[in-house]
Protein backbone atom coordinates (compact mmCIF):
# COMPACT_ATOMS: atom_id res chain seq x y z
CA UNK A 1 0.00 0.00 0.00
CA UNK A 2 2.65 2.10 -0.20
CA UNK A 3 3.43 3.27 -3.93
CA UNK A 4 2.12 6.80 -5.60
CA UNK A 5 0.15 8.57 -1.96
CA UNK A 6 0.41 12.03 -3.76
CA UNK A 7 -2.94 14.42 -3.87
CA UNK A 8 -4.91 11.09 -2.59
CA UNK A 9 -8.27 10.72 -1.04
CA UNK A 10 -9.33 10.64 2.10
CA UNK A 11 -11.09 7.24 3.60
CA UNK A 12 -13.01 8.53 6.35
CA UNK A 13 -14.97 5.81 8.27
CA UNK A 14 -18.05 7.06 10.60
CA UNK A 15 -19.00 4.79 13.66
CA UNK A 16 -21.34 4.57 16.24
CA UNK A 17 -24.47 2.87 17.46
CA UNK A 18 -27.79 2.59 15.64
CA UNK A 19 -29.76 5.95 15.76
CA UNK A 20 -26.13 7.73 15.98
CA UNK A 21 -27.14 10.28 13.47
CA UNK A 22 -24.05 7.91 11.20
CA UNK A 23 -25.87 7.90 7.74
CA UNK A 24 -27.57 11.41 7.70
CA UNK A 25 -23.87 12.74 8.98
CA UNK A 26 -22.19 10.77 6.17
CA UNK A 27 -25.36 12.18 3.48
CA UNK A 28 -24.74 15.94 4.89
CA UNK A 29 -20.52 15.87 4.42
CA UNK A 30 -21.09 14.20 1.10
CA UNK A 31 -22.77 17.26 -0.10
CA UNK A 32 -20.25 19.86 1.90
CA UNK A 33 -17.68 18.26 0.26
CA UNK A 34 -19.21 17.79 -3.13
CA UNK A 35 -20.02 21.57 -2.65
CA UNK A 36 -17.02 22.42 -2.03
CA UNK A 37 -15.51 20.88 -5.20
CA UNK A 38 -14.16 17.72 -3.67
CA UNK A 39 -13.94 14.63 -5.32
CA UNK A 40 -16.02 12.24 -2.86
CA UNK A 41 -18.04 8.88 -2.67
CA UNK A 42 -20.29 7.45 -0.20
CA UNK A 43 -20.30 3.82 0.31
CA UNK A 44 -22.02 2.01 2.68
CA UNK A 45 -21.37 -1.95 4.93
CA UNK A 46 -23.18 -4.17 4.97
CA UNK A 47 -23.55 -3.97 1.08
CA UNK A 48 -26.97 -5.13 0.64
CA UNK A 49 -26.89 -5.04 -2.93
CA UNK A 50 -24.41 -8.12 -3.87
CA UNK A 51 -25.36 -11.43 -3.24
CA UNK A 52 -23.88 -11.93 0.01
CA UNK A 53 -25.22 -8.75 1.25
CA UNK A 54 -28.48 -9.92 0.51
CA UNK A 55 -28.11 -13.02 2.44
CA UNK A 56 -27.09 -10.39 5.19
CA UNK A 57 -29.91 -8.49 4.74
CA UNK A 58 -32.13 -11.75 5.63
CA UNK A 59 -30.61 -12.32 8.99
CA UNK A 60 -30.45 -8.39 10.15
CA UNK A 61 -34.38 -8.42 9.21
CA UNK A 62 -34.81 -12.05 10.99
CA UNK A 63 -36.01 -14.18 7.78
CA UNK A 64 -32.92 -16.35 8.29
CA UNK A 65 -31.07 -17.53 11.49
CA UNK A 66 -27.22 -18.51 10.73
CA UNK A 67 -24.65 -19.01 13.42
CA UNK A 68 -22.58 -16.33 14.87
CA UNK A 69 -19.27 -17.15 13.64
CA UNK A 70 -20.61 -17.51 9.89
CA UNK A 71 -22.50 -14.31 9.87
CA UNK A 72 -19.34 -12.61 11.55
CA UNK A 73 -17.35 -14.02 7.92
CA UNK A 74 -20.01 -12.70 5.93
CA UNK A 75 -19.63 -9.42 7.02
CA UNK A 76 -16.42 -9.54 6.35
CA UNK A 77 -16.45 -11.01 2.62
CA UNK A 78 -18.95 -8.57 1.85
CA UNK A 79 -16.10 -5.99 2.67
CA UNK A 80 -13.62 -8.06 1.06
CA UNK A 81 -15.68 -7.96 -2.31
CA UNK A 82 -15.63 -4.84 -2.57
CA UNK A 83 -11.63 -4.21 -1.85
CA UNK A 84 -10.99 -6.92 -4.52
CA UNK A 85 -13.08 -6.10 -6.89
CA UNK A 86 -10.09 -4.88 -9.45
CA UNK A 87 -7.55 -7.73 -9.84
CA UNK A 88 -4.72 -6.24 -8.58
CA UNK A 89 -5.56 -3.22 -6.73
CA UNK A 90 -8.79 -2.60 -4.49
CA UNK A 91 -11.33 -0.39 -5.71
CA UNK A 92 -10.64 1.22 -2.57
CA UNK A 93 -7.59 1.73 -3.11
CA UNK A 94 -7.52 2.72 -6.56
CA UNK A 95 -10.30 5.18 -6.03
CA UNK A 96 -8.22 6.51 -3.10
CA UNK A 97 -4.90 6.99 -4.81
CA UNK A 98 -6.85 8.76 -7.96
CA UNK A 99 -7.86 11.44 -5.46
CA UNK A 100 -11.46 10.44 -4.24
CA UNK A 101 -11.88 10.65 -0.59
CA UNK A 102 -14.65 7.91 0.43
CA UNK A 103 -16.79 8.66 2.96
CA UNK A 104 -17.60 5.00 4.24
CA UNK A 105 -20.95 4.52 6.66
CA UNK A 106 -19.42 1.36 8.84
CA UNK A 107 -16.80 -0.48 8.44
CA UNK A 108 -14.29 -3.37 10.50
CA UNK A 109 -15.13 -1.65 13.63
CA UNK A 110 -19.07 -2.83 13.54
CA UNK A 111 -18.04 -6.19 12.76
CA UNK A 112 -15.68 -6.36 15.88
CA UNK A 113 -17.92 -4.43 18.19
CA UNK A 114 -21.14 -6.23 17.32
CA UNK A 115 -19.88 -9.77 17.12
CA UNK A 116 -17.77 -9.54 20.12
CA UNK A 117 -21.28 -8.22 21.91
CA UNK A 118 -22.26 -11.53 21.56
CA UNK A 119 -19.33 -12.90 23.24
CA UNK A 120 -17.10 -14.25 20.07
CA UNK A 121 -13.43 -13.97 20.93
CA UNK A 122 -12.39 -10.44 20.37
CA UNK A 123 -8.73 -11.52 18.28
CA UNK A 124 -10.83 -14.05 16.44
CA UNK A 125 -13.35 -11.55 15.21
CA UNK A 126 -10.80 -9.08 13.76
CA UNK A 127 -8.41 -11.51 11.89
CA UNK A 128 -11.22 -11.61 8.90
CA UNK A 129 -10.74 -7.70 8.78
CA UNK A 130 -6.97 -7.36 8.81
CA UNK A 131 -5.28 -6.19 5.75
CA UNK A 132 -7.99 -4.22 4.53
CA UNK A 133 -7.16 -0.49 3.99
CA UNK A 134 -7.05 1.26 7.24
CA UNK A 135 -9.07 4.62 7.73
CA UNK A 136 -7.46 7.52 8.18
CA UNK A 137 -9.91 8.60 10.52
CA UNK A 138 -12.55 7.22 12.29
CA UNK A 139 -15.63 9.21 13.37
CA UNK A 140 -17.31 8.20 16.10
CA UNK A 141 -20.81 9.50 16.80
CA UNK A 142 -21.02 9.22 20.52
CA UNK A 143 -24.39 9.01 21.91
CA UNK A 144 -25.38 6.71 24.89
CA UNK A 145 -27.68 3.63 24.22
CA UNK A 146 -30.60 5.08 26.23
CA UNK A 147 -30.57 8.42 24.72
CA UNK A 148 -30.61 6.69 21.10
CA UNK A 149 -32.96 4.41 21.70
CA UNK A 150 -35.28 7.72 22.57
CA UNK A 151 -34.70 9.14 19.24
CA UNK A 152 -37.93 7.93 17.37
CA UNK A 153 -37.17 3.94 18.70
CA UNK A 154 -35.26 1.57 16.62
CA UNK A 155 -35.85 -0.30 13.64
CA UNK A 156 -37.33 -3.66 13.70
CA UNK A 157 -33.80 -5.17 13.14
CA UNK A 158 -32.24 -7.93 15.10
CA UNK A 159 -29.10 -5.58 16.57
CA UNK A 160 -31.77 -2.87 17.31
CA UNK A 161 -32.36 -3.84 20.86
CA UNK A 162 -31.02 -1.86 24.17
CA UNK A 163 -29.32 -4.41 25.70
CA UNK A 164 -27.68 -4.93 22.81
CA UNK A 165 -26.19 -2.20 22.29
CA UNK A 166 -25.36 -1.25 25.46
CA UNK A 167 -22.88 -4.21 24.77
CA UNK A 168 -21.83 -2.86 21.53
CA UNK A 169 -21.16 0.51 23.03
CA UNK A 170 -18.38 -1.04 25.30
CA UNK A 171 -16.92 -2.89 22.89
CA UNK A 172 -16.25 -0.05 20.53
CA UNK A 173 -14.73 1.56 23.27
CA UNK A 174 -11.82 -1.92 23.24
CA UNK A 175 -11.44 -0.54 19.45
CA UNK A 176 -10.64 3.27 19.68
CA UNK A 177 -7.08 4.11 18.42
CA UNK A 178 -5.65 6.95 17.78
CA UNK A 179 -7.34 7.73 13.88
CA UNK A 180 -10.69 7.79 16.31
CA UNK A 181 -12.47 11.64 16.97
CA UNK A 182 -14.95 11.16 19.19
CA UNK A 183 -18.08 13.71 18.77
CA UNK A 184 -20.59 14.05 20.83
CA UNK A 185 -23.82 13.39 18.63
CA UNK A 186 -25.93 15.00 21.22
CA UNK A 187 -24.81 18.38 20.32
CA UNK A 188 -27.29 20.56 17.50
CA UNK A 189 -27.25 18.61 14.16
CA UNK A 190 -25.77 22.19 12.65
CA UNK A 191 -22.60 21.66 15.82
CA UNK A 192 -22.04 18.01 14.60
CA UNK A 193 -22.28 18.73 10.94
CA UNK A 194 -19.51 21.77 11.39
CA UNK A 195 -17.30 20.04 13.85
CA UNK A 196 -17.21 16.75 11.49
CA UNK A 197 -16.57 18.60 8.65
CA UNK A 198 -13.31 20.80 10.15
CA UNK A 199 -12.05 17.10 10.94
CA UNK A 200 -12.88 15.40 7.97
CA UNK A 201 -11.10 19.09 5.83
CA UNK A 202 -7.87 18.81 8.08
CA UNK A 203 -7.85 15.05 7.19
CA UNK A 204 -8.45 15.82 3.40
CA UNK A 205 -5.45 18.47 3.37
CA UNK A 206 -3.03 15.64 4.92
CA UNK A 207 -3.59 12.90 2.37
CA UNK A 208 -3.61 15.37 -0.08
CA UNK A 209 0.22 16.17 1.35
CA UNK A 210 1.33 12.60 0.76
CA UNK A 211 0.11 10.54 4.36
CA UNK A 212 0.80 6.98 3.31
CA UNK A 213 -1.98 4.01 3.15
CA UNK A 214 -1.99 1.42 6.00
CA UNK A 215 -3.34 -1.35 6.58
CA UNK A 216 -5.79 -2.39 9.08
CA UNK A 217 -4.70 -4.01 12.54
CA UNK A 218 -1.66 -5.07 10.72
P1 LIG B 1 -27.12 -0.46 9.14
O1 LIG B 1 -28.27 -0.21 10.08
O2 LIG B 1 -26.07 0.64 9.22
O3 LIG B 1 -27.53 -0.84 7.72
O4 LIG B 1 -26.35 -1.74 9.72
N1 LIG B 1 -23.02 -4.59 11.24
C1 LIG B 1 -22.58 -3.80 10.24
C2 LIG B 1 -22.28 -5.63 11.71
O5 LIG B 1 -22.71 -6.34 12.62
N2 LIG B 1 -21.07 -5.88 11.14
C3 LIG B 1 -20.56 -5.13 10.13
O6 LIG B 1 -19.46 -5.40 9.65
C4 LIG B 1 -21.34 -4.03 9.66
C5 LIG B 1 -20.82 -3.18 8.55
C6 LIG B 1 -24.57 -3.10 12.49
C7 LIG B 1 -27.03 -2.93 9.94
C8 LIG B 1 -26.44 -3.66 11.12
O7 LIG B 1 -25.28 -4.38 10.71
C9 LIG B 1 -24.35 -4.37 11.79
C10 LIG B 1 -26.03 -2.81 12.30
Amino acid sequence: LSANNESRGALVVFEGLDRSGKTSKCGRLFSNLEGLGHSVELWRFPDRTTSVGQMISAYLTNKSQLDDHTIHLLFSANRWRRYQLFVCRSMMETKLKAGTTLIVDRYSYSRVAFSTAKALDFEWCKAPEIGLIAPDLVVYLDITPEKAAERGGYGGERYDQLEFQRKVAQHYKLLKDSSWKIVDACQSLDDVEKQVKEIVLQHIIACQKGKILSSLWS
